[in-house]
């Protein structure tokens, strides 16, 4: 039972999977959640957010002082089989672990499915945990929109959860004594089939709506043309030059371009920066200096540029002890920062959380080539279950 066996929502031409936050692909998902753990007799929860939960309680059937683990299910567009998926799987693999090792709880064990973590449909990373943490209005998140101009309240109502009652839990995360996400690395910079998170660089997520004027491709001369697509190609550029300039990293991967038209001159062009980098204040230079680039280049055309910031999130220094700790009971294993955004990171603001990083040997993720070997996933298992032994002990 591995991430790979989860073929939810593969497209066979590409190897990419999509799996947006309830849609069917994701729902599947969620249903085989449900079914792992309704066939381990753990005990199901959702929160208002949408979230799942199964614990494996103690046999006086407390709830307080649990470790979690856990990541998502959801993936970015033609994303990879193991971001996400390979933190849950592990779970379950690991409870089957400790179980066949006679292991009883003294303290609950629960496996966290956390919503949205991508943001690919709402555009808010981690919004699942988000919410539950307290780290979004709720009142915007109600309003968040997909592609299909859908809300989020509206896609809340038809999964069967009350809109009105998204936002945090205090009395969940009480119940909470820590959380431990295994996930497969993200980058090129784990050469151990196991390591462990030290920090979660800044980052964020900005939108830019650049207003130009619609009209004909052919029949439009270029002085009376005011065309949003000139300053958003400026504003690309601007992206990486000012990624070099700060030694930050910029993206722009998402744009929407109305009408859309071959032979018609775009009305609007909206575009999506994603900027991170080691230092807050460097990623904070390098959207600022995007801004400018795309303003300075909008004026000759008479095309507008609004711009917000959609998500942020500052450098997570994970919880030092527990992260010491995990990283004794693992015997001494590479401790590395990321530049990948995860629920642990969120969560970190309310609990102690950490994070096991599972080798990938492609170093690519967020694509159909991300991968992580047999051997290291075992190697992941393995380890998650020493690590939730060991914190199950007190
Ligand atoms: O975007 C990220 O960093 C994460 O994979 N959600
Ligand atoms: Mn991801
Ligand atoms: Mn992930
Ligand atoms: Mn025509």
């Amino acid at each position: 039972m591995w991430a790979e066996l989860l073929p939810v929502g593969r497209d066979e031409a590409t190897g990419g999977y999509h799996r947006f936050a309830w849609t069917p692909a994701e729902l599947e998902c969620r249903a085989w959640f449900l079914d792992e753990a309704r066939r381990r007799d753990l005990d199901v929860e959702h929160d208002a957010n949408g979230n799942m939960f199964a614990w494996w309680l103690p046999a006086d059937g407390s709830r307080g002082d649990a470790v979690l683990t856990g990541s998502h299910l959801d993936s970015v567009p033609g994303g990879g089989a193991f971001d996400g998926p390979l933190g849950i799987v592990s779970a379950f693999a690991a409870l089957d672990d400790l179980r066949g090792r006679g292991v009883t709880p003294r303290r609950p064990i629960g496996i966290g499915a956390f919503a949205e973590e991508e943001g690919a449909r709402f555009g808010v990373a981690c919004l699942g945990s988000r919410l539950l943490s307290g780290a979004i209005d709720p009142a915007r998140a109600r309003g968040l929109t997909d592609a299909d101009g859908h809300t989020f309240a509206e896609v809340m109502h038809n999964a069967g959860f009350d809109p009105e009652a998204i936002g945090p839990d205090d009395g969940l995360l009480a119940r909470i004594s820590c959380y431990v996400e295994l996930h497969v690395e993200q980058g090129r910079a784990l050469d151990e089939p196991v390591g462990v998170a030290s920090a979660i660089v800044p980052h964020g997520r900005w939108r830019f709506d650049f207003a130009g004027e619609g009209n004909h491709a052919g029949t439009t001369g270029l002085s009376d043309r005011r065309d949003p697509m000139l300053p958003f190609a400026h504003m690309v550029i601007a992206a990486r030059e000012a990624a070099e300039r700060n030694g930050t990293v910029a993206t722009v991967g998402k744009i929407k371009v109305v009408p859309g038209g071959v032979n018609a001159i775009p009305s609007s062009v909206t575009a999506w920066l994603d900027a991170r980098g080691p230092l807050d204040d460097a990623v904070r230079r390098t959207v600022k200096d995007v801004d400018e680039a795309a303003r300075v280049a909008a004026r000759p055309h008479r095309v507008s540029v609004d711009f917000a910031e959609e998500s942020y999130t500052e450098i997570v220094d994970f919880n030092l002890a527990l992260r010491d700790r995990i990283t004794a009971t693992l015997g001494g294993v590479p401790v590395l920062p990321t530049g990948a955004g995860h629920d642990a990171g969120v969560l970190s603001a309310r609990l102690p959380a950490a994070m096991l990083f599972v080798r990938n040997p492609t170093g690519v993720s967020h694509a159909p080539a991300e991968f992580a070997e047999p051997a290291d996933r075992l190697a992941g298992v393995e380890a998650l279950t020493a690590v939730l032994d060991d914190l199950t002990r007190g």
